[in-house]
């Protein structure tokens, strides 16, 4: 394994025991070599085995607080390889010689069509229509005429594998399109995120597909907020601490902007939290790369990142000191 590892173990070292977060996930996994050991850990309070020996491990999706505390109890591991795309609550934890793997590429479809859905049922006003719809109220004069995708300006913060999915999937519906990204690259038209005060007041629809960093927590401030025009929809997809939740709700309440929310920060949002109140605000609790196909598409990544360490080969989607 190219990472070098901590402290394999001599008697285990032909061994790779891996832990992953599902039972139905072995079958999912194809061939392994016979030297990989698969065990199942669902819960961090039921380990199936002696930690001492795992070198690699799934943790489960969207997980964080609870099992990363578990890192210490690992002391020969190599790999952690998640199954989200977010690897914000791993980025400091996983121990130097350790190589830390995200799930890019697995979320793309799937967090893509949230998007899409969120943007499309926001403008059309199906919200509106389910309240009206709970109360058995025709509502037309209430609910319509209802605005349209075509010939919208979105603009899509975070120019990586799910912003471009995004970006494939609204391309029929006639929309123009500014990408963005943390530095510009004019050869494939994305614009640095230094430009989003000029950019900003030309978008009718902002979407957030930016990781969590240092620099992405809190990006979107009064003054980003205050650049959008009126009208416009903020569309986070990425992840909750991303946007100031105060800025958002005091921009949200005076109705000047609307937002459809997969993610918030807190997570989950308590139920006295005023976003819940909120008409112009759609909330969805953090599922938009939660469907049935995920498990599928998650373990093919796992069982070829399994084949590649077995074999020496350098694993992909390392998340860097760039992420
Ligand atoms: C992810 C997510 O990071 O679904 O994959 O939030």
């Amino acid at each position: 394994m190219p990472s070098g590892g901590r402290g394999r173990l001599p008697l285990s070292s032909a061994i790779v025991k891996v832990w992953i977060p599902h039972e139905t996930g072995r079958d999912l996994l194809g061939e392994l070599p016979t030297d990989v050991v698969v065990e199942c850990l669902a819960d961090p309070a039921r380990l199936p085995s002696d930690p001492a020996g795992v070198r690699f491990w799934v943790p489960p999706f969207l997980s964080a607080g609870d099992v990363t505390g578990l890192l210490d109890r690992l002391p020969a591991l190599e790999v952690v390889q998640l199954l989200s795309a977010g690897a914000d609550a791993w980025v400091d934890r996983v121990p130097a010689g350790a190589t830390l793997c995200d799930a890019r590429g697995v979320h793309d479809s799937a967090t893509a069509e949230w998007v899409v859905t969120a943007i499309l049922a926001h403008l059309r006003g199906f919200p509106a229509m389910a309240r009206a719809q709970a109360r058995r109220d025709w509502a037309y004069d209430e609910v319509a005429p209802t605005d349209e995708l075509a010939g919208k300006r979105v603009l899509i913060l975070g120019a990586g594998s799910i912003g471009r999915a995004v970006q494939a999937r609204l391309t029929p519906f006639e929309v123009d399109f500014t990408l963005v990204a943390r530095t510009a690259r004019p050869g494939v038209g994305v614009h640095g995120v230094d430009e989003l005060p000029r950019l900003l007041p030309d978008a009718d629809v902002v979407v957030l597909l930016v990781p969590l960093t240092d620099r992405t927590r809190g990006l979107v401030d009064e003054a980003f907020l205050a650049a959008m025009p009126d009208g416009a929809l903020l569309v986070n997809a990425a992840r909750g601490p991303v946007a100031r939740t105060e800025a958002l709700v005091a921009e949200a309440r005076t109705g000047r902007l609307h937002a459809a929310l997969d993610v918030t920060d807190p997570e989950p949002l308590p139920a006295d939290h005023p976003l819940w109140e909120l008409p112009n605000v759609l909330l969805t609790p953090h599922v938009a790369g939660s469907v049935r196909g995920l498990l599928p598409r998650a373990y093919r990544l796992v069982g070829a990142q399994l084949r590649r360490f077995v074999a020496g080969e350098p694993l992909e989607n390392v998340v860097t000191d760039g992420y």
